[in-house]
């Protein structure tokens, strides 16, 4: 659930659906997924299953952005897929966007309850599983290929017709200034692990800037992007494993694309998840990378240009840091911005992500390869 905000009761929960779904449609309210931010949940109805959404407007201040955003997207990618299929790829498989379903009576995008949360139902994507863990490389090159067809789908929406629904997502020196303030105020105590970080953080915080710097020059332009592409946000079909699409579209916005790709191998290249125990062992497996970037390559190395792929590997180890910051940040202020199970639980997060980014840093020079072999490979 949103820290601090308590889950409704079941019926407090299908009379929300009941609002899109219509009085009596609704048959159970369910929780689905492990989202760190929003709470979710599969709605059975007699006219079929939806997913209800409660914003999370702690993190999501604008959630009218939020669902402007979503019907822009949606609008946009409807009319490429209407007509001629936009990659061949697309003519073999099955490609689908969740769009957002109006309550019955008012037609609105989304229900406010008494307490002001804020609830939206999206369509479900039949015949589909998710991951947390990503099982081998076939699977991982799915992962890669469906970040690519999405991003070749909204390559050409210009950015300005989205809003920022999130300012500040993915600028890792304010995720930095945020850390530094939180080192301040905190009321943790100094423990083994909080030492690592912070040992950690000072030897990597003059160069956490080399994305936005890039963007300030303009060497890398902004684009529209997903926001949070990790290996659970990806829709696989039940049967053939094949990606079908990318959900979790709240932070589709404009930024550089480079956060979307950093976002996919740091997720889909480290073999024990981001929530493992296992801090030592954790790593960033090469094959799968090899794999990820094969399948995003094979589609958006058509589009992008020699800087942006050039910045690919940095991404990776500067989304793996960022994230590690941001749960390490959310540690030391109380965990109020992830949803945590225990008082140490961001602070875990936070060394796995440090963990997977010193084993990108010291595989960097094979990876920059696969990204030059993958690219290649695509543009003849
Ligand atoms: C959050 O809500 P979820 O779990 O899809 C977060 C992402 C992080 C992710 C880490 C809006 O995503 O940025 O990468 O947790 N989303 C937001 O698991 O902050
Ligand atoms: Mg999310």
């Amino acid at each position: 659930m949103v820290p601090n905000v308590p889950a409704p009761s079941q019926p407090e929960l299908i009379a929300i659906a009941e609002t899109f779904h219509g009085s009596g449609a609704v048959e159970a309210v369910l929780p689905l997924g492990n989202g760190n931010v929003n709470d979710t949940y599969l709605v059975e109805a007699a006219s079929g299953s939806t997913v209800l959404q409660r914003v999370n407007t702690q993190v999501f201040t604008k959630p009218h952005l939020v669902m402007q955003n979503l019907q822009v997207l949606g609008e946009h990618i409807a009319s490429k897929l209407e007509g001629e299929a936009p990659h061949p790829l697309l003519e073999q498989r099955r490609w689908q966007l969740p769009t957002l379903v109006c309550t019955q009576t008012e037609g609105k995008a989304w229900h406010c309850d008494p307490a002001g949360g804020i609830w939206r139902t999206i369509t479900y994507v039949p015949h589909t599983t998710c991951v947390d863990v990503v099982q081998g490389a076939a699977q991982a090159r799915e992962l890669g290929l469906g970040l690519g067809l999405f991003h070749l789908l909204i390559s050409d929406l210009p950015p300005t017709a989205l809003a920022d629904t999130l300012e500040g997502f993915h600028i890792t020196p304010g995720y930095l200034a945020a850390y530094h303030r939180a080192l301040v105020n905190t009321t943790c105590q100094p423990n083994s692990g909080s030492d690592r970080c912070i040992t950690f953080i000072r030897e990597r915080e003059s160069q956490c800037d080399r994305l936005e710097r890039a963007k300030q020059r303009g060497e890398l332009p902004l684009r529209p992007i997903h926001g949070d592409p990790k290996i659970n946000n990806v829709l696989l079909d039940r049967q053939s494993g094949e990606a079908v699409a990318l959900i979790d579209l709240d932070t589709v916005k404009p930024g550089l694309v480079h956060y979307d790709i950093g976002d996919c191998l740091r997720s889909c290249c480290n073999p024990l998840g981001e929530e493992t125990d296992q801090i030592d062992a954790v790593h960033f497996d090469l094959n799968l990378a090899d794999a990820v970037l094969e399948g995003y390559l094979a589609v958006a190395g058509s589009f992008l240009s020699e800087a942006e792929l050039r910045y690919i590997p940095d991404a990776a180890q500067l989304i793996s840091f960022e994230l590690g910051l941001r749960f390490f940040s959310d540690y030391l202020m109380g965990n109020t911005y992830f949803k945590a199970s225990h008082p140490e639980h961001n602070l875990q997060r936070a060394l796995v992500q440090f963990q997977l980014t010193a084993s990108i840093e010291s595989q960097m020079p094979a990876l920059r390869q696969l990204v030059e072999r993958h690219a290649t490979a695509a543009s003849v």
